[in-house]
């Protein structure tokens, strides 16, 4: 396809023009658009209710089986200011996965990183380089970045969760490698602990010293699971610390180096207490938002969203957000920030 052929009034500056456009070159000039006072976001604030999610991934749980296309019966959130692409936001891919009694979703791993969150129900296992992760309410799973991955529910019960991955930021870097597994049979281990908890999850700010050295090159967290269990006390324990408090938010960390969980995604976890207001707040890169707890109101630049738990919300760029919970609200979020704090180019503002 040729280059956009701009257009004058005067002969030899339109000759000029078309001799440009052969030549596959744009005149700056005659650009608008490139710079603006502030980002020119495409990504537009939206919600996906949990209660049409859950029953639209049952049905394609009835009549889809799990080896059509990519091996994982997955549905993307697609953003509506996104031109038809998968994609909930311009850097990140949100979606939920659903799983029968017994179904198994074979091995791959791929550059894009991925975590799992799940919103409800339990009783399926993640396998992460062969290490069984099980999955309940709440938990949090990281599947970083070349790690091979497979799933599988061995309950009696179907069982879904939300995936979001890098994969936008990763296709747009041109960087996006994908790998089948060694076998195509899905590996139904269920151990009740993974390795990864054992050696990471003893115990606050306890590491193995056996350990500690052999993950200094390594950009993720070595502990693959955060437990509701252990996120809800934090919490709790957060807000009794300070009785003025009105909320409050925990960051999953890498208890090796203190830092995000991977190095394209920032988890988070807040908690509004009912008949309260977050702090309105706006920052540079894009959130996609999950309630695990609670409802109430989420304000997304001009659009306010009734929430609920199970419901899916983004916020992009630079847009203002405030929370309002009628009923206590946990809400799990996952942003780029740490993409854009390593490039320098974070901006936060408290409104
Ligand atoms: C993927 O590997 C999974 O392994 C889920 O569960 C969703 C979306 C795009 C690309 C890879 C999974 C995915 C995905």
């Amino acid at each position: 396809m040729g280059t956009e052929r701009f257009t004058s009034e005067e002969d030899d500056v339109q000759t000029l023009y078309n001799d440009l456009a052969d030549e596959h070159l744009q005149p700056l000039w005659e650009l608008t658009g490139l710079l603006t006072h502030e980002p020119a976001v495409s990504t537009q604030p939206f919600r996906w209710s949990g209660r049409t999610l859950k029953k639209l991934a049952a049905r394609s749980g009835e009549l889809i089986p799990i080896d059509r296309g990519g091996d994982r019966r997955v549905l993307a959130c697609a953003n509506p200011g996104l031109q038809g692409a998968p994609f909930a936001t311009s850097t990140m891919w949100a979606a939920v996965q659903f799983l029968n009694p017994s179904e198994g979703a074979p091995p791959h791993r791929h550059t894009p990183a991925a975590l799992r969150f799940v919103l409800e129900g339990e009783g399926a296992w993640t396998l992460v380089d062969g290490d069984p992760l099980h999955m309940a309410t709440g938990d949090l799973v990281l599947t970083p970045s070349m790690t091979f991955h497979e799933h599988h529910n061995p309950g009696a019960q179907p069982m879904m969760w939300m995936d979001v991955l890098d994969l936008p930021m990763v296709a747009a870097l041109d960087a996006v490698f994908f790998e089948e597994g060694p076998t195509e049979q899905v590996d139904t281990r269920t151990d009740p602990l993974s390795s990864s908890e054992q050696h990471w999850g003893g115990g606050p700010g306890l590491s193995p010293v056996r350990h500690l050295g052999k993950n200094a090159a390594a950009p993720h967290s070595p502990l693959l699971a955060y437990r509701w269990a252990d996120t809800d006390r934090a919490l709790s324990r957060l807000l009794d610390s300070d009785s003025s408090a009105s909320e409050t938010t925990l960051r999953f960390t890498n208890p090796f180096s203190g830092g995000d969980v991977m190095p394209t995604m920032r988890c988070q976890m807040q908690r509004v207490l009912a008949g309260n207001q977050s702090a309105p707040r706006r920052q540079t890169g894009s959130q996609v938002c999950a309630v695990l707890h609670g409802n109430g109101v989420i304000h997304v630049g001009n659009t306010s969203f009734p929430v609920e738990s199970g419901d899916i919300v983004v916020i992009p760029s630079w847009h203002t957000w405030q929370i309002r919970a009628d009923a206590e609200l946990d809400l799990f979020s996952v942003s780029d920030a740490p993409v854009l704090e390593s490039l320098g180019l974070y901006r936060e503002t408290a409104e």
